[in-house]
This record gives C-alpha cells, structure tokens and sequence, in this order.
C-alpha cells in the first residue's frame, strides 16, 4: 500500500479552506492509502503562539479531524514536535536544500511581508522542515490545497538532490494529490486571497467552530459584485468573490460549480447566498457536534494522539538511521 504524510498548523480554528481543501480529502482517501496526519506544531511556531493556545489548538485540530471522518483506530494521527525525527531530518535537509530554492518560495514572500530582517528563521527553513515530515516516512502521496504546491515541489528537489549526491534511489518523488472543486478557497472579504486563519478580519473565513448565525452572517456579508450569476462558466471569469462562492457551493454539495450554475444561473446573490448559508450550515454542524463531543473527553483524543505518536516514531526510526548511515554519521 501506498503512505499519504499531510498535516495542518494547530495555529487556530481550521475554516472551511482546509477542510475542504485538505481534510474532506484525507477522509476519501484513507481506505486506499496507508495515512499519516500530523498537527504540525513545529511549523506553527515559526511564528509566535501562545503555549496554552497552541497545546489546546493541537488537541483541537486533532479532534476536527476525527469529527471530519478521519478514522484514529486505522490512520495516525499525532502531533510533530512528539516525533524528534523531523526536526533532525529538517537539519540534514538545511545541508541539501540551496539558498536559491527557499529564496523562489511565495509563501515566505507573503507571509514575511516587506520586514524581512524581522521574520524567523524558521520561517524561512519551513519548506524543509515540511520536505522532512513527508520523507521521515518515505511517504509516495501528499494531498493538499493548491497553496503548498510550491513547497511540494521542493521537497521532490531535495529528494533528488540528496539521491543523487548519495548515489541510491533512497527517497521516493511524491505525488501531490490536489484534488476537489475547491482546492483554494479564498477569503470572502478579498476574491483574490486565499482564506487563512492567520487573516486579520474574522469576517474573511468560515471557521470550522462558527455558529449558525456567524456562518449565515459571514457569507450574507461576502465581498460579491452585484451582477446575477452567470449561467456558463465563462461568465465568472474576472468575478473572483461569486467564483469563490460557487465553488464553495459545489464542493459542499458534492457537484460542479457548472452544475451549481445550472440550478442557480440567473439568479441574484440575494438568493444564492442564503442558500449557501443553509447548505454550510447543515454541512458543518454535524462536524461540530462531534468536535465538541470528542473535546469534553480530552484525555481521550489525548491517548490517540499518544498511540499515534508512538507508531510515527517506530516507521521514522529506521528510515533516519538508514539516512545516518548514508551520510556517514557514526552510529555506535
Ligand atoms: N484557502 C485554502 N483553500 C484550500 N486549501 C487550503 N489549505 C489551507 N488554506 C486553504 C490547506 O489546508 C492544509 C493545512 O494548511 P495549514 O494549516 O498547514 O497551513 P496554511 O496553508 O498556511 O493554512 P492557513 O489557514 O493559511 O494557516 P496560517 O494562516 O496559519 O498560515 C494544507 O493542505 C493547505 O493546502
């Protein structure tokens, strides 16, 4: 069977671009694959976070996950920093990855801003520390959102580079799975962002927590145009915020945002987006009973974390001493 490493940063409330990006997916895939998710707890601190937010971020995302569908008894599930091998595979990748590589990454440009002298140095190094967490595991597949594209194909760079400066095929090249009718959703306030957890405005993302009247407040105040939406495809081009909702409607629905314009063409924002609060609603209400549940028992989503920490760290072992041994690290 093939291995799937994905993760998400305990740096909030996952919203609705990861679990439709990322999360609804892991949960399609998990009877073909053998799966590894992570709260990447690491990667979160590459900016600041509060210490008693971020534990309770990490047991929180890890019970969104399970509430999504993902399955403990027969996924891992676990948080990195419980799992040293990244963080020493990250070091080795430090040696293999060029400067001219990690300079090409948009997501530092962004995240980074025009102060860069004031951004950390993990920031920086976060694509080989997220290279790291796939190969730690010589995992094939990485289904992700549109956004950690760049990244992925970083980590293929360093693959390669560090099989060809070894002399053996000891990484595989991964694949990333970038599927879904909303493999970017972007924020509702700016049709031309991504929505994030680290976006200023609230009103920008449905977080996964949100109420019912947040939610149906949140999308009735979504940045639209007021034409009504088109009924071809072709006619949501240049009009990112309805492009967005449509997509968020199909992925939610399961169809295609063409399908989405078949029953709605024609119609204004007026009737679409009530009809879209209604459909998110049912949609994640459930995800939420289930999150709340799994977070009144916490040693319970503690323990699986724990289980799942212990198996990461048994499949990691022998693959960081076989790189060890490759590099020339005396091991006695
Ligand atoms: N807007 C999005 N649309 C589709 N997929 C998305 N993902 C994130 N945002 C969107 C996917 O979710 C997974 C986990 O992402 P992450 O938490 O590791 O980091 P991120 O991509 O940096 O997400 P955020 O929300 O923007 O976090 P912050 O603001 O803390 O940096 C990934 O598979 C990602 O592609």
């Amino acid at each position: 069977m093939q291995r799937i490493f994905s993760g998400v940063q305990p740096t909030g409330n996952l919203h609705l671009g990861n679990y439709l990006g990322a999360i609804r997916n892991w949960v399609r895939l998990q009877n073909d694959y053998e799966c590894i998710f992570c709260m990447v707890d690491l990667h979160a601190i590459t900016v600041w976070q509060d210490p008693a937010e971020l534990r309770s971020n990490t047991r929180e995302v890890a019970a969104a996950m399970i509430a999504s569908g993902v399955d403990p008894e027969t996924n891992i599930i676990f948080n990195q920093s419980q799992v040293p091998q990244h963080a020493e595979l990250a070091w080795i990748f430090n040696c293999v990855a060029r400067l001219g590589w990690l300079d090409r990454m948009t997501q530092f440009k962004d995240k980074a801003g025009k102060d860069k002298a004031r951004a950390s140095v993990g920031l920086y190094a976060y694509p080989n520390l997220m290279a790291a967490d796939i190969l730690a595991y010589k995992a094939t597949h990485v289904p992700v959102g549109e956004d950690q594209k760049q990244h992925l194909e970083l980590c293929r760079d360093i693959a390669q580079k560090f099989n060809h400066d070894y002399g053996e095929e000891v990484f595989p090249i991964v694949e990333p799975l970038i599927f879904g009718e909303a493999t970017r959703v972007m924020s509702l306030r700016d049709g031309s962002k991504k929505m994030s957890k680290s976006d200023v405005s609230h009103a920008s993302r449905i977080n996964m927590t949100d109420d019912v009247d947040t939610i149906a407040k949140k999308i009735r105040k979504a940045r639209t145009d007021a034409e009504p939406l088109p009924t071809e495809m072709v006619g949501l081009k240049g009009r990112p915020g309805a492009s967005n909702l449509v997509g968020i409607y199909a992925a939610l629905s399961d169809t295609t945002s063409a399908q989405v314009l078949t029953e709605f063409g024609g119609k204004g924002f007026g009737d679409f987006k009530p009809a879209l609060a209604d459909l998110a609603v049912d949609k994640l209400s459930q995800i939420q009973d289930e999150t709340r549940r799994l977070m009144a028992a916490p040693d319970h989503v503690d323990a699986i974390i724990k289980t799942g920490a212990q198996k990461a760290r048994a499949i990691a072992e022998p693959i960081l001493r076989e790189i060890r041994e490759k590099i020339g690290f005396l091991q006695t």
